[in-house]
């Protein structure tokens, strides 16, 4: 880790009064949920994009239902991490903070951040596909798959898939914090997925400078003003150290 680097991150983060922060599955990695791209991105022989989408649970229910019935179950035995908790810290210190995640592993709420906008849903959420009935059903593993309503529809996992849009609120939220912030920090994304990777762009187009945290390159890697390669629960603490924490250079 470049030390000069981050040094320069965490001045530009103290010094900034609006703070937009976007989160992947980078940020979940170190409590032992999957990433979906990558080493142990993969659930028996199938990839996300086959798996996340209508047509596979139109194909199969059964099948998309077990493989999020095991992440539910990896997720209620999660903890958030110093990663996710050095996000509840910054928040508590600006006058103005959004925390964008694509997760929908509920970890940066479980740790205590309060403002969180989540662009792809929450896998703790079932909607039927017949009545539209929605709410919350925190059993993992699930009595029966695929679950069914009340009504006899099938229940699907309240999440977005692709082909289907994001929940508008949330999307504007998401553009609006992008377009304030002077800091947007981008965590553990592999910046692949859109509409959520334009919001970086975006956020840079706006004047903001962008700060990634990633174990890996990603496309815009090159393009920002500051990225870290590293560990999200190593890096993030080091950029939002604790209060009365005095660096010591
Ligand atoms: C660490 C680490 C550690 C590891 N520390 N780092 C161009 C423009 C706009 C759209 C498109 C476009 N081209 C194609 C599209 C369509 C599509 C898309 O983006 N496809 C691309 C793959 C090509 N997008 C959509 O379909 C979206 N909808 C849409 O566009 O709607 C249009 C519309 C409008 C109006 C009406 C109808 C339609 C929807 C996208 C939904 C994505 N859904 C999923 C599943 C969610 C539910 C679930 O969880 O099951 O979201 S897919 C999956 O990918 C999930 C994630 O949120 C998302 C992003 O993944 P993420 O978080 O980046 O994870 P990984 O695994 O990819 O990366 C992890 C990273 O962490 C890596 O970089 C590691 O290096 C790093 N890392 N450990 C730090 N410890
Ligand atoms: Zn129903």
């Amino acid at each position: 880790m470049n030390g000069a680097l981050l040094e320069k991150a965490r001045q530009w983060l103290e010094a900034a009064r609006s703070v937009a922060a976007l989160t992947g599955a980078g940020i979940s990695a170190e409590s032992g949920v999957p990433t979906f791209r990558g080493p142990g991105g993969l659930w028996r022989r199938y990839r996300p994009e086959e798996l996340a989408t209508p047509e596979a649970f139109r194909r199969d229910p059964r099948l998309v239902w077990e493989w999020y019935d095991w992440r539910r179950q990896r997720i209620a035995q999660a903890r958030p991490n110093a990663g996710h908790e050095a996000l509840v810290r910054l928040e508590a210190t600006k006058p103005r903070f959004t925390l964008i995640t694509q997760n929908v592993d509920g970890l940066h709420e479980r740790a205590g951040s309060r403002r969180v906008v989540k662009l792809h849903g929450d896998i703790w959420m079932v909607r039927c596909v017949v009545c539209g009935r929605e709410r919350r059903d925190e059993r993992a593993p699930l009595p029966e798959l695929p679950p069914r309503c009340e009504c006899g529809g099938l229940l699907r996992p309240g999440v977005v898939w692709f082909g289907e849009a994001l929940p508008p609120a949330a999307w504007e939220q998401a553009e609006e914090a992008a377009r304030q912030a002077e800091v947007f920090l981008v965590v553990g994304t592999s910046a692949v997925v859109y509409p959520a990777a334009g919001l970086i762009p975006l956020a840079q187009a706006s004047g903001a400078r962008v700060i990634e945290v990633n174990a890996e390159q990603t496309p815009y890697s090159s393009r920002l003003d500051c990225s870290l390669r590293g560990l999200a629960g190593e890096i993030l603490p080091a950029l939002i150290p604790p209060a009365g924490y005095r660096q010591t250079g």
